[in-house]
């Protein structure tokens, strides 16, 4: 504090995954300014645009301050004890009428940025006791956590690239130049990618758009959407074909090589050239390349992950790895050892103890794939969900079919939002519980210390103070859970996880991880503390029954069936269709952050991109309005022409379509754009993990 009332804070920035470092200036109660925090061992001052937005979120008008129910007359002001008391009313009634899975439950992204939400939510979703349990994960990273599942053992045990260290950098369906970076976070991408090519090392992206992470490469190839499973088995093939393997100290932990290779055997890249894009000299180019490489990073993320081969995709990046001795060692593939140890608190990861209702997909961790959500609302008989709840998420502007689901939210018999604002999905809620969020939590990232290039450890308090009548997510829920409570399922005071703070569970968990660090060694240190470099570890961490890395687990490679079903067998069906990409932009953060003015002001950025011959062939002019149209819905919107993405694929950004009738967000609706999701289709799945297939999805375009 200085004589002019001026006073710094210091935290974490944790809307993305990057956890950049921020110092926010606030002269009495009102903020000054935010700057990255140049202090802080992972970001060293980087930030991105979204960083100033926090205290956008801060001063929303249009933020909820206080429980509203929805009436005849529109949403009404209630106290909280009308808010739980309505809440549990009717859920205990759909229990009664229809079971425990008459409620359903969807959990979004910010559960994962939000300390109070990720340690104390899993109670609050035992206490419904429901399997019909989703998450944004199965719009995400789901492939991920399934192969790391299989071959080390825990869902957790997804590696990262020692980006600081690396030589070579090979990416796949990732931009981080716009994301920052994801099951990967840097604290800011773009001087950690830059630091490669300092240290003279290489840069290589695979991508069906010329991003602007492919610009800053070395090198870029276009790739056909959804054939990245295929280019990975050629390079696997060309490790073997030119004897490239060599697992280093991975040699007596890993088993299944003699699998590998005979899997892999038939995928020479002379037989995917053409189905990928990318020449059969180049995949061999790369391989050796890559293997030629002091240290290689092999690494891939959404635009992988959520194609209909996202688990298959997975498991050959992570054997691909280990093969070419780029695993579990300084500039390869590693894990981090976070201070707040997730993985050992977690299970590591159970698979198909039960099925969806309708299309009979199976559990993974004890969450259904949300692209059968809609179904399982809409589709009547016994089990059908009736009621649901859902906790930070906007699944009707970020799952496939957001029509369907739209429907499917006006069907419910009743429908308890957890959220800050009145967005697409939550307009359809009986009631809303808004938590206070961002600079008014404190906050420890304990997710994303586990997906860090870098072991670092920061804490930081509340900038704000709360309001009399504000609440915070976990004391939402831990009110809930008490009026929840049952005679053969009473609240439970002596929980921890009932009753407990998060800085109490700091203080609990901390000190049994493997920095034992405590929170006030934390608040001493308010830019936070560096706990090194990626360590070697797979002899510790590999948790497989027998304690070997599987290089082919059954439950991953069986999928190559389905592969072979879909390249090889099925017949060309093309015509004049076209494949649709996703896209993010540096100033978009999924779906609600674009009530922030600052954000939006400029050139319109829900536009699709298309290939100077896709646009001639339909004699579309640059600018102009464009119908884009798929199995299950259609948009309009501009058109922009551009070599950026290649022939055969348009591109749209998500989180737009803000238009929708009762939304409550005054600049979004300002710059509404339209959804992609009202494109994408709920049953164009990856099928061996359930994950949805938000790329490669197949549409045509035609001047409206
Ligand atoms: N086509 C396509 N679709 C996609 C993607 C894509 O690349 N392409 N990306 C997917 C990915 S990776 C993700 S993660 C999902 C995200 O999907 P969701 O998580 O469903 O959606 P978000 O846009 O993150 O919306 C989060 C909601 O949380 C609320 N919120 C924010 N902070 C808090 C808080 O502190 N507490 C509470 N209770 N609420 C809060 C906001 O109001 C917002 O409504 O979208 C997915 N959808
Ligand atoms: N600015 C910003 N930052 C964000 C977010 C945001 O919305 N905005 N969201 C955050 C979240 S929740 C996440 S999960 C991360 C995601 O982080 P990233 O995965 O880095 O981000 P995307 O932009 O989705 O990158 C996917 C890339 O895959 C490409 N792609 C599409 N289909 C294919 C394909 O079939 N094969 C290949 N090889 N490539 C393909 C796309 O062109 C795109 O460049 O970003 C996080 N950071
Ligand atoms: S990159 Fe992510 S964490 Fe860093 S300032 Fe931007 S939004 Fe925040
Ligand atoms: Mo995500």
């Amino acid at each position: 504090m200085t004589d002019r009332g001026l006073r710094k804070h210091y935290r974490t920035c944790n809307l993305c995954e990057a956890m950049c470092g921020i110092e926010i200036t606030v002269e009495r109660d009102k903020i000054k300014s935010i700057k990255g925090d140049k202090l802080d061992p992972l970001s060293h001052g980087h930030i991105c645009p979204k960083a100033t937005a926090l205290q956008d979120i801060y001063e929303d008008p249009d933020r909820l301050k206080y429980p509203v129910k929805r009436t005849a007359a529109g949403w009404e002001e209630i106290s909280w004890d009308e808010a739980y008391d309505m809440v549990a009313t009717h859920v205990k009634r759909i229990w009664a009428e229809h079971g425990h899975n008459g409620m359903g439950v969807y959990l979004g992204n910010p559960n994962v940025h939000n300390l109070g939400a990720i340690l104390f939510n899993g109670s609050l979703i035992h206490a419904l006791r429901t399997k019909n349990r989703f998450t944004a994960t199965s719009v995400d990273q789901l492939p991920h956590h399934v192969a790391a599942r299989f071959m080390f053992g825990h869902l957790f045990l997804i590696p990262v690239p020692d980006i600081e260290r690396t030589d070579y950098f090979l990416m796949l369906g990732a931009n981080p130049m716009a994301s920052n970076g994801s099951l990967m976070t840097t604290g800011g991408a773009e001087p950690k990618l830059k630091g490669i090519q300092k240290r003279g090392g290489k840069i290589v992206v695979i991508d069906p758009r010329r991003t602007e992470t492919a610009k800053m490469a070395d090198e870029h190839l276009f790739i056909r959407p959804r054939s990245d499973a295929l280019f990975l088995l050629a390079m696997a093939n060309t490790l073997f074909a030119d004897d490239l393997v060599d697992l280093g100290h991975l040699a007596d932990l890993a088993q299944g090589v003699d699998e590998v290779r005979d899997l892999v055997a038939p995928y020479t890249p002379e037989r995917v050239a053409d189905m990928t894009g990318i020449s059969a000299a180049d995949i061999r180019r790369l391989t050796h390349e890559m293997c030629a490489a002091d240290s290689a990073a092999i690494y891939g993320r959404m635009g992988l992950s959520t194609q209909p081969f996202g688990g298959l995709c997975n498991w050959l990046l992570y054997v691909i790895s280990i093969l070419s001795g780029n695993f579990d060692r300084a500039g390869g593939m590693m894990w981090p050892t976070p201070a707040f140890p997730v993985a050992n608190l977690e299970r590591p990861g159970r698979y198909g103890r039960w099925k969806s209702r309708v299309r009979q997909a199976p559990e993974f961790n004890g969450e259904l794939p949300v692209s059968a959500l809609a179904e399982e609302i809409l589709t009547e008989g016994e089990g059908q969900i009736k009621g649901m709840m859902t906790i930070a998420g906007n699944p009707i502007l970020s799952t496939p079919n957001g029509n369907q689901l739209d429907e499917a939210f006006e069907s419910l018999d009743f429908y308890v939002a957890i959220d800050i604002y009145i967005n697409e999905t939550t307009r359809h809620a009986d009631v809303i519980l808004p938590p206070a969020t961002g600079l008014e939590c404190e906050h420890y990232d304990v997710t994303f210390h586990g997906f860090a290039v870098r072991n670092t450890a920061k804490y930081a308090g509340p900038l704000f103070e709360i309001g009399e009548n504000q609440r915070y997510d976990w004391q939402i829920y831990q009110n809930l859970m008490r009026y929840l409570a049952t005679e053969d399922r009473p609240f439970n005071e002596r929980d921890p996880r009932n009753t407990a703070s998060p800085s109490q569970m700091l203080q609990f968990v901390l000190p049994s991880g493997p920095h034992q660090l405590t929170l006030e060694k934390l608040k001493e240190n308010p830019h936070g503390i560096d706990l090194g470099p990626l360590q070697s570890q797979a002899a510790e961490v590999v948790c497989t029954e027998d304690k070997m890395i599987a290089l082919a687990p059954k439950e991953l490679t069986v999928d190559l069936a389905r592969l072979d079903e879909m390249f090889f067998c099925a017949e060309d069906s093309a015509g004049d269709e076209l494949l649709l990409i996703g896209r993010r932009h540096v100033r978009d953060n999924n779906s609600w952050m674009h009530n922030s003015r600052r954000l939006m002001k400029g050139k319109n950025r829900c536009v699709v991109l298309m290939n100077p011959a896709d646009a001639q062939a339909r004699g579309l002019e640059n600018g102009q309005a464009v119908a884009v149209s798929s199995r299950v819905g259609q948009v309009e919107l501009p058109v922009q022409v551009t070599e950026e993405v290649m022939a055969g694929v348009v591109c749209m950004p998500h989180g737009y379509g803000h238009g929708r009738e009762g939304v409550q967000l005054a600049t979004a609706q300002a710059y509404a754009g339209v959804s992609i999701n009202d494109l994408t289709d709920d049953l164009f799945v990856d099928v061996l993990t359930g994950n949805a297939a938000l790329n490669g999805v197949p549409v045509s375009v035609a001047a409206v």
